[in-house]
């Protein structure tokens, strides 16, 4: 979601410092390439599930030992589909990554913006382009129900970056 805009103050008003101003870190994509992969079937859907033993991604809950559910070569943009059929709504957030939410069930969104949560409301589903270029992206991540006492009884997923 959608939490503060952020506006640059006066440079003047700045100390110098590395890494303040500037262009945003990750790239933008032209339309064409976006609607390329929102056209195609998606490539990952995480799939949010619950029951009286605790909370699923994919039918597995999570294990600290565990390896990654998935491994993602950094460099390019992806479509994942991210569904809840449980009776109540889950946050879906992602660790090292932004994501444009272009689909809500079947309705597609007007304005897409990037965020790094989303709600998905009981018995929907969002689509998502999920941006994986930045090469800044490495190593062992996380990706969860942003819900505490979900994510603690299991709602959570590892992802390999390389
Ligand atoms: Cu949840």
């Amino acid at each position: 979601m959608v939490l503060a805009d952020m506006v640059s103050a006066q440079p003047s008003s700045l100390k110098a410092r590395p890494g303040l101003g500037g262009a945003p870190v990750y790239a933008s994509f032209p339309p064409t390439v976006l609607k390329r992969v929102e056209a195609s079937e998606p490539q990952f859907v995480v799939t949010f599930t619950e029951d009286k033993q605790g909370f699923y991604i994919n039918g597995q809950k999570f294990e600290m030992n565990s390896g990654p559910m998935l491994t993602v070569d950094v460099g390019s943009l992806h479509h994942w589909r991210v569904m809840n059929p449980t009776r109540e709504v889950h946050p879906f957030h992602i660790h090292q990554v932004h994501f444009l939410v272009y689909r809500v069930g079947e309705n597609p969104v007007k304005d897409p913006v990037w965020v790094d949560t989303v709600n998905v409301s009981y018995g929907s589903s969002v689509d998502l382009v999920m941006d994986f270029t930045d090469p800044i992206i490495r190593g062992m991540s996380l990706f969860h129900c942003h819900l505490l006492s979900h994510e603690d009884k299991g709602m959570m997923a590892k992802i390999l970056f390389r």
